[in-house]
């Protein structure tokens, strides 16, 4: 591709201007999906992509398309991406960077007059995160077929507010049925969010695929009583449950090492009183590795421990599985347009699988697709002191870049040795 250079300080600029929609005293960013901030990154968006001349479709679950026409509109576009939503402690870069960094590639090719084979489109991805609505990946996942629109429409918050009203709310429920989309390919910049590209001083992850994750949701109950006059052997303490659980999805995953990670991130106890043996604990568990049937013996781990540990303590227990993505590996040409574009650049690379979950993990099921990485400083992230540098920032962005455009040439050749 002829000498196409995202600008660094352009791309800069939009990220911290995104980032103080909703930015926090300790430098991170609040902006969970649906709210009024998430709003106002939407709009935000919006207008700087029509600035551009972009058309800015919005499907049923909200899901943002940005389209740029090429020279043959009749093929799905390719499209870039990823979302604006935000963990409640999240930082400047997940998501963000690889919305931006789209609009980024596209302020490019339009500033060069380079007109692409097919239409290319940015996305912003609905409720990525998964933090205020669970699942995760909600709109990727019903783009996919994962989930169907209405049970993810009905999906409630911790206040009883549902995905549907909140996405009215706001004024970004679309009429394009989400899914009726059909894209010719997706890539999706997103920063690694663990150590490993720091640790080996790479620049560029060419990410393989995304392991597998699995959402529970937990309600311990017991009985409510007074901490005082209950004596130890009558209690049903839900809380004293709920510890016990803890401890085991964390021996799970150690017993599954070295790749499994297991978590319960939620809490909430209930009526969470000084002097009231809680009575109901509900709390979510989190749990990944690489392999399905690893995955598989993990949760069989989980059920055991349910009964073992809530039946001696009189409590009852009931589990739901909400979320089941098994491990993605991603399309070969896809990956290789990411690592043509990182050699043609001239960056330090290594394949590698993605721990944290993806949009991109549910759309390779109806395109093809691919990742990119840039590293992380110290491998931390969904935490505000979330950082990747300036340099790091527009080397994801010019990989993306030239990836989508050797896709898009492969696209042209393709079609040209077609009878
Ligand atoms: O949970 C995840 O891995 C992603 O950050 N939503
Ligand atoms: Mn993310
Ligand atoms: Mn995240």
């Amino acid at each position: 591709m002829r000498n196409l250079v995202v600008d660094a300080e352009r791309l800069w600029s939009d990220l911290m201007e995104a980032a103080a929609i909703g930015g926090t005293a300790k430098g991170g960013v609040c902006r969970l999906t649906l709210t009024d901030l998430d709003r106002q990154v939407r709009d935000w968006f919006k207008a700087r992509c029509e600035a551009l001349g972009l058309t800015v479709t919005v499907d049923d679950m909200g899901t943002m398309f940005a389209r740029r026409a090429g020279q043959r509109n009749d093929l799905p576009p390719i499209a870039f991406g990823s979302h604006l939503d935000t963990q409640p402690t999240g930082g400047k870069f997940d998501g963000a960077l690889g919305v931006l960094a789209a609009l980024e590639a596209v302020r490019t090719l339009v500033e060069a007059g380079y007109e692409t084979y097919a239409p290319i489109e940015i996305v912003n991805w609905t409720n990525e995160e998964g933090a205020r609505f669970a699942p995760s990946m909600t709109a990727s996942g019903v783009f996919a077929g994962v989930f169907t629109r209405d049970w993810a429409a009905a999906r409630t918050d911790r206040d009883g507010v549902s995905f549907g009203a909140a996405l009215e709310a706001i004024g970004y429920r679309g009429e394009e049925p989400c899914g009726r989309h059909p894209l010719s390919a997706f890539f999706e910049l997103h920063i690694e969010q663990g150590p490993i590209l720091e640790m080996e001083g790479k620049d560029i992850g060419v990410v393989t695929g995304v392991q597998g994750l699995r959402w529970y949701e937990v309600l311990v109950t017991g009985q409510d009583a007074h901490t005082g006059a209950t004596p130890m052997h009558m209690r049903r303490n839900a809380l004293l449950g709920a510890a016990r659980l803890v401890d085991r999805v964390d021996a799970i995953a150690l017993a599954h090492a070295p790749l499994a990670v297991g978590t319960v991130g939620m809490m909430e106890v209930r009526p969470n009183s000084r002097n009231v043996v809680p009575g109901e604990v509900f709390l979510t568990v989190d749990l990944r590795h690489p392999e399905s049937a690893v995955l598989d013996s993990m949760e069989r781990a989980l059920v055991a421990s349910l009964s073992e540990i809530c039946d001696p303590l009189g409590l009852r227990v009931s589990m739901e599985r909400i979320a089941d993505a098994p491990p993605v590996r991603f399309d070969p040409d896809c990956v290789a347009s990411v690592r043509a574009a990182a050699a043609a650049a001239g960056y330090a690379t290594r394949d590698i699988v993605s721990g944290a979950g993806h949009d991109a993990a549910y759309v390779a099921r109806v395109a093809p697709t691919a990742m990119i990485f840039v590293p992380s400083r110290g491998g931390i992230s969904h935490n505000e002191a979330e950082f990747s540098s300036k340099e790091q920032c527009a080397a994801g962005a010019q990989v993306l870049l030239q990836a989508v455009l050797d896709y898009d040439r492969r696209l042209a050749e393709r079609a040209g040795r077609e009878p």
